[in-house]
């Protein structure tokens, strides 16, 4: 008998060793509660078949909830996002940024939404999110294309024919990237870029400095790469710095609503690098 005990002793002191080297341990849940609407405005119901997912910067699904019911205050979804030490691919943690992605009979709306930042554990904040529909699915929205129809009959183009993947103020930047930027597809002068770039003094720590002009409600990201060749991989900057404090953010989330001007410090990785910004980022 003394020989068992012993064992299961050493196993228990492996299990618990092995989570001190992970450590990762649950803190508890962050709630995303509110209403969701369509387009028109119109509370859904559990009949519309709507998933509710709450992603994060890398792309990976944190949360899941179904559309119900709306209850007497409105709300129709729940969103429990599951709350770790630090980060997984199956948790967030304090400060993560989050975006809502809605999904109907399999099939994925065209607007995301960033989520207001994770908070402390077991709170929940408001938030209220209105669909829209995609039915060609070019991944832009009904309802923007229809906003657009009086510039294209003004600019001599079908209204009927709008095309995602065409350039029509010919800036570089697709109409399905203004879209998603929120940027003007009729003003070439108006387009997602970096508008300054410079470096902090080398007794500063000669950090690049970015700038760019944002639009409401959407994430940005930095990426860069060691070259321009058309095969160079673009990665992701983990982390940018604000000018005001030391604390590293993973992605800068726009207010719903706002515009400006951003500026971002980045921590060097190579002797010489690239940058691009980028919008919504889907990994
Ligand atoms: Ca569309
Ligand atoms: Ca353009
Ligand atoms: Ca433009």
């Amino acid at each position: 008998m003394k020989g068992v005990i012993e064992v299961t002793l050493a196993a228990a002191a492996l299990a618990i060793s092995s989570a001190a080297t992970a450590s990762v341990f649950p803190t508890g849940t962050y709630i995303y509660t509110g209403s969701v609407r369509n387009y028109a405005g119109t509370l859904l119901s559990e009949a519309s078949r709507t998933t509710i997912q709450a992603v994060d910067t890398n792309g990976n699904v944190v949360a899941e909830t179904q559309v119900v019911d709306p209850t007497e205050s409105g709300h129709n979804y729940r969103l429990a996002v599951p709350l770790t030490s630090r980060s997984t691919s199956t948790s967030a943690t304090k400060g993560d940024s989050l975006r809502c992605v809605a999904i109907q009979d399999g099939a994925v709306y065209a607007t995301t939404f960033p989520l207001p930042d994770v908070g402390d554990a077991n709170t929940s904040t408001n938030c209220d999110l209105a669909l829209a529909v995609d039915s060609d699915g070019d991944g832009v929205p009904d309802e923007y294309v229809d906003g657009l129809a009086a510039w294209m009959e003004s600019e001599g183009l079908d209204p009927s024919g709008y095309d995602a993947s065409a350039d029509y103020d010919g800036d570089g930047s697709s109409n399905y990237a203004e879209y998603a930027a929120g940027t003007d597809p009729f003003d070439e002068n108006d387009l997602l870029r970096i508008t300054a770039f410079s470096k902090t003094p080398e007794n500063e720590g000669g950090l690049p400095v970015l700038s760019f002009e944002y639009s409401g409600g959407r994430i940005y990201c930095v990426a860069s790469s060691t070259n321009l060749a058309p095969t160079a991989g673009w990665e992701r900057v983990p982390h940018y710095y604000e000018a005001s404090t030391n604390d590293p953010h993973s992605a800068f989330v726009s207010a719903q609503d706002d515009i400006g001007v951003k500026t971002l410090y980045l921590a060097p990785a190579a002797k010489s690098q690239f940058f691009v910004i980028r919008v919504n980022p889907e990994e």
